[in-house]
Parts: C-alpha cells; sequence; structure tokens
C-alpha cells in the first residue's frame, strides 16, 4: 500500500472557522478556505506517517492481530477522509484560488474507498476489505504435493510448457482465494462504497474514480477510449501472429487456429504479459538475442544486487542516492516462516526520507523491470515531499506507475554492457531488432487490453449494470471480447476469477496502468530526443544523462500541484496523452507482423 494512496483516501477537517460560517449562514471567504485546508493538511499528515506503519507491519506479518490493527486504522482513515470531504461543501460555492480549488477536490474525489457518515460503514468497510487482502496474499495451492505460494506459481507459469499442468495450476489459483467469501464480500463492498460516493455527490463510484484526472469525469472516459483506438490495433496483431504460433506448438486441441486465445498459455497467471514465451513465438530468423535472466542468474545476481543496480540508474541521471533506511527496512526477498504481502509495492512512510520497497523478488528479467518500476515510485515520492500534503501524490496515478518503468525502457543491450551484464561480443546487431523488439511488446501491447478492461469490469458494477451474480459471466466478457482470452476450463458456478488478481481484492484502481503504458513511451521519445539520440527508440538509453535526470526531476518534483498536462509539457513539451509514441517505437515490428499475418484470419 503506497503512501499516495492514503494521500488520496484522505480528505480535509471542517474548521471552527467554516463551520461556524455555515451555521451563522455566512459565506466563507478564501482565508477560511486555506485556513481549513491548511488542517486538514496537518491531520493527514500525522494519519498518514501513523497510518503508513501499521499498515507496513500488517503486510509484513498477516496475523489476526495485526488484521485487527489495521481494521481499526482502516475505519478511522476512512471516517477521517469521509468527515473532511464533507467539510469542503461550505466551500463549493465560492471562488477560490485554482491551487485551493484543486485541494479541495482532491479531498472529496480521491478517496478510494468512500463509506457513508455513521451506522458503523467504515468498520464493516474495513473488516470486508482486510479479509479480502489476507484471502489474497495467504492464498497456496498444491502442487506435487507441496504447499507453493503464488510467487512462485507465477514463476511456473512462466517457465511450464506443459497444458494441463499449466490448467490446473491456473484454476487451483482461482479457487485458492475462497471464491464464495470474496464475491459477497465484494458486493457489500460495493454497496458500502456507493452510498458514501453519493454522499459525497457522485452517482456512484465509477464516476468518482474517474473524477481525478483534472477534467470532468465522462470527458476522462471518452479519453480513455480514444487512447484505447489508437493501439488496438496494434494488440489485434500480435494476438494474431501468437495465436498462430501457439497453434503450431500445441495443435489445434490446446490452441485452435482461430478464436480466442487460452489463457494459461501465454505465459502469465493473468494473461497480462507474455513475454515468459518469447521462446515459442521468437521470429524466424531473427538474429541472436540474449537472455537477460540467464544473464543474471549466471553472474549470481541477488535480489539486493538488483535494486542496487536498478538504484545505479537513477543515481547515474544525477538524482540522489538513496538513504540507508532504505536498504535496513525494506523487504526484497519472500520469508519462509510468515505470511506477508509479496506483490511488489513502493512505501513513502513519513513523506520525508523513510523510503521502502516491498517485493518477493525472483532473479529474472521480469522482477528486474519490476525493480525498476517500484524505484521510480520512490523516487516521485521523494521529489516531491516539499509539496504540500495533498500534492504529495503524482501528477495523475498513471504518471506514478509510468516512472520506473519508463527508466526500465532504457535496458538496453548497449545499457547491459556498460554495466557488465553484457559482454561487447553479445551486443545482437540490427538483424536482432525484431525479437527485441517482439519480446518487448509480448509485454507492453499484450498489457494494453488488460490495463483497459480491469476497471471497465468495476465501473459496469459500480453503475450497477453488472450485479453479483453475473460478475464472474461479466469478467469473461470482457476477457474474450477485448482481451481475446478464454478460460482453459470451465467455470465452477461460484467462481470469482478476478478476485485471483491482486488489485481487485486490494481495491487498487487500474485504469493508471493502462495510461501508464501509453505515457512510458511519450517519456522515453521525448528523453531520447533530449539525449539527442538518432537511432531507433528501442535501442536508446538514458542512462548517465544528467540532463534527462534534471528535466526529469523537475516534473517529479512538482507532484500534484499543477494539472497534470502541465507535468507532461514539463518534460515532454506536449500536454496531451497520446499513443503515437508507443506506435513509432514499435512500428518496426508491426510490419513484421502484418506480414506474417498475411492471409490469416485475424481477431476472435
Ligand atoms: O501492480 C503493479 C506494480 C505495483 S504498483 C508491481 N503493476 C501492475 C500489475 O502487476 O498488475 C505493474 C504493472 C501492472
Ligand atoms: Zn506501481
Amino acid at each position: 500500500m503506497q503512501k499516495w494512496f492514503y494521500s488520496a483516501a484522505v480528505a480535509a477537517l471542517m474548521t471552527a472557522t467554516a463551520a461556524q460560517a455555515q451555521t451563522d449562514g455566512d459565506t466563507p471567504t478564501v482565508d477560511d478556505a486555506r485556513a481549513f485546508l491548511s488542517e486538514a493538511e496537518a491531520e493527514l499528515a500525522e494519519y498518514n506517517e501513523y497510518a503508513s506503519r501499521v499498515y507496513w507491519v500488517y503486510e509484513n506479518f498477516i496475523t489476526f492481530d495485526t488484521e485487527r490493527l489495521v481494521e481499526r486504522v482502516g475505519a478511522e482513515g476512512t471516517e477521517m477522509a469521509v468527515r473532511l470531504a464533507n467539510g469542503t461543501a461550505p466551500f463549493a460555492a465560492i471562488e477560490l484560488p485554482e491551487d485551493l480549488r484543486r485541494k479541495m477536490t482532491a479531498l472529496t474525489a480521491g478517496i478510494t474507498l468512500p463509506a457513508p457518515s455513521g451506522d458503523d460503514a467504515a468498520t464493516e468497510l474495513a473488516s470486508i476489505t482486510t479479509r479480502m487482502s489476507s484471502a489474497y496474499s495467504t492464498g497456496t495451492i498444491d502442487v506435487d504435493g507441496e504447499t507453493v505460494p503464488l510467487n512462485e506459481l507465477e514463476v511456473l507459469m512462466r517457465t511450464e510448457r506443459n497444458p494441463e499442468f499449466l490448467a490446473n495450476i491456473w484454476n487451483d489459483w482461482r479457487a485458492a482465494i475462497d471464491p464464495d467469501q470474496m464475491a459477497s464480500d465484494y458486493a457489500r463492498m460495493v454497496e458500502i462504497t456507493n452510498q458514501g460516493a453519493r454522499e459525497l455527490g457522485f452517482d456512484n463510484l465509477a464516476e468518482m474514480w474517474l473524477s481525478n484526472y483534472d477534467m470532468p469525469a465522462d470527458e476522462m472516459e471518452a479519453e480513455v477510449e480514444r487512447l484505447w483506438g489508437q493501439v488496438s490495433p496494434l494488440y489485434e496483431q500480435l494476438h494474431c501472429y501468437v495465436r498462430a504460433e501457439l497453434n503450431e506448438e500445441y495443435g489445434d486441441d490446446v490452441q485452435p487456429e482461430t478464436g480466442p486465445i487460452r489463457a494459461d498459455i501465454l505465459g502469465n497467471m493473468w494473461a497480462q504479459g507474455w513475454s515468459g514465451i518469447y521462446d515459442i513465438v521468437a521470429p524466424e530468423g531473427a538474429g541472436e538475442q540474449y537472455d537477460l535472466t540467464a544473464l543474471l542468474v549466471d553472474q549470481g545476481y541477488d535480489a539486493r544486487r538488483m535494486v542496487e543496480t536498478g538504484e545505479g540508474f537513477f543515481s547515474s541521471l544525477g538524482l540522489e542516492e538513496l538513504p540507508d533506511t532504505f536498504w535496513e527496512r525494506s523487504l526484497f526477498t519472500r520469508p519462509e516462516d510468515r505470511d506477508v504481502v509479496c506483490h511488489a509495492s513502493a512505501w513513502d512512510l513519513d513523506s520525508q526520507e523513510d523510503i521502502r520497497i516491498k517485493m518477493c523478488i525472483s532473479i529474472n528479467a521480469d522482477d528486474f523491470r519490476t525493480v525498476h518500476h517500484e524505484l521510480g515510485h520512490n523516487y516521485y515520492q521523494r521529489a516531491y515531499r516539499h509539496q504540500d500534503t495533498l500534492f504529495q501524490t503524482g501528477a495523475h496515478d498513471g504518471f506514478h506507475e509510468a516512472i520506473g518503468d519508463f527508466i526500465a525502457l532504457s535496458i538496453t543491450p548497449d545499457y547491459l554492457v556498460q554495466i557488465g551484464v553484457l559482454d561487447e561480443s553479445q551486443v545482437p546487431d540490427a538483424s536482432a531488432d525484431t525479437g527485441l523488439l517482439m519480446e518487448q511488446a509480448l509485454d507492453k501491447i499484450a498489457f494494453l487490453p488488460f490495463g483497459y478492461l480491469m476497471d471497465q469490469w468495476r465501473w459496469q458494477i459500480f453503475r450497477g449494470e453488472t450485479t453479483p451474480d453475473e460478475y464472474n459471466e461479466s469478467w469473461w466478457e470482457l476477457r474474450e471480447r477485448i482481451q481475446g482470452v478464454t478460460p482453459p476450463v470451465d467455470r465452477p458456478d461460484n467462481a470469482f476469477d478476478p478476485g485471483a488478481k491482486y488489485h481487485i481484492p486490494n481495491n487498487v484502481p487500474y485504469l493508471r496502468y493502462f495510461l501508464a503504458h501509453i505515457l512510458q513511451y511519450q517519456f522515453h521519445q521525448a528523453a531520447c530526443e533530449m539525449a539527442g539520440w538518432e537511432g531507433p527508440l528501442h535501442r536508446c538509453s538514458v542512462y548517465g544523462n544528467a540532463e534527462v535526470g534534471a528535466r526529469l526531476n523537475a516534473m517529479l518534483e512538482m507532484g500534484a500541484s499543477e494539472p497534470w498536462p502541465d507535468a507532461l509539457e514539463a518534460f515532454t513539451g506536449t500536454r496531451e496523452m497520446d499513443g503515437s509514441a508507443i506506435i513509432a517505437y514499435f512500428q518496426p515490428l508491426m510490419t513484421y507482423l502484418e506480414e506474417e499475418n498475411e492471409g490469416r484470419t485475424c481477431g476472435w
């Protein structure tokens, strides 16, 4: 649970002044608003630090007792957030300077899970969300007589090739999260939080989540549609090519030539990133590639060294190195003796220097990139620590998710030579470009529809378009229609498959990752231009470029103090999110895929 979650999850305090003004029937003044916000921010800052420490302990030691602690602190946080959000009401009708208005909006729209005031709704909500979170993080399945946790299942999904075995672990993981309990918890949570959203003046929670992007919710939704429309043709080509290769590998019985792709044979528990099956779909005749996982393993990399290497990249840009406490307090590997939340996260506990990551690192290329992803959060957090509490967050949540990924786009062959992971003689020549791009597209292009549909599913529920008895059906309707994937085995009546993905039981909005996948290529393109790079974008690394570092830091330092188009402009010169950068990046691969797919019937 990241620090900016708390900033967003909490809101403003009804000051004596504002309350007084309201009871007297006077219109509050701008000074009243300023005083109100400043008291609210002080309360928030104090709560944030305390709550972060409680959540940290829970996520590092999931026990009966720590669950009770987070339930209490979670309920208190929701009650405070809702009280403060309601406290903004007297200021709705007065004209405010832009920065104060932005803070008021952050207070009302920024609560991820609101509860209605009174009736112990916040307490019930906290107990439901804690139960869902623990069910997810403590889930294990039996594989050949051994109890296996999710982070090891993820490795098996990448590396195993027997379709029956894959179908089994895919199915068993979905049974391991206690689907009956979780589905009913989820339905109750939707009722409570929708009531909370309505009390704050929103139609439902979907509208509230979409109100955090410096524009009206319906415009933001249209923006998302536009972006998906820009990039979906890339996905269709990749899907078509990968399906054909899988058909060749496994035969018609496992993967037919037409229709959706079986979700368990794409190298990932959720079919959200497909680089695990690069070996199956590698382009014929693509030049010699290197295997980053093998290089890291062969060179004896351990978890800490992966993180040190990530830090080294940020340092090369001129960013200050991580504090000693980062190394003392972070969690890098899964402890054997207790339950923890293994899903990777980055933390800022005190809005100063106490930043950490918590991750169960495996030594492979995927986690090497995730380390950079998490560090991106930490560098962002540290850069905006001088902002006021309500501005201590990303320009929008997609920015927060894009920073570390943008850095990881610079993990090129030349960069790997510079840090001694790859030998000069192993640098692939231009004939390997299609392969390099393919491997990356398997993660980044394949992710796009998944990143897009996760919140489509939730928005439909929040809007009442999907009822609890339709949860799983509507999940698979979206997965088939948008992503073109299908379950390997019939879904049981009680299945709650979305609950088997971290962000659903943990209520982390997901649109941010879709936006980040678009934005990171805009950042990369702009940074490479700054660096004077003239070659193909996928060969560009900004490692060691102090100018890029300084301009990046200038954007990070802004936090959420200005509308996000200003932050985007500060770094890239443009004010719009735009798919043309990712399209340009993968253009050579698209040409290849279109040729390969000639004569095939694409789509599903
Ligand atoms: O959840 C994450 C990060 C933590 S913010 C590891 N990601 C999404 C996921 O794992 O589903 C990163 C990319 C998508
Ligand atoms: Zn993240």
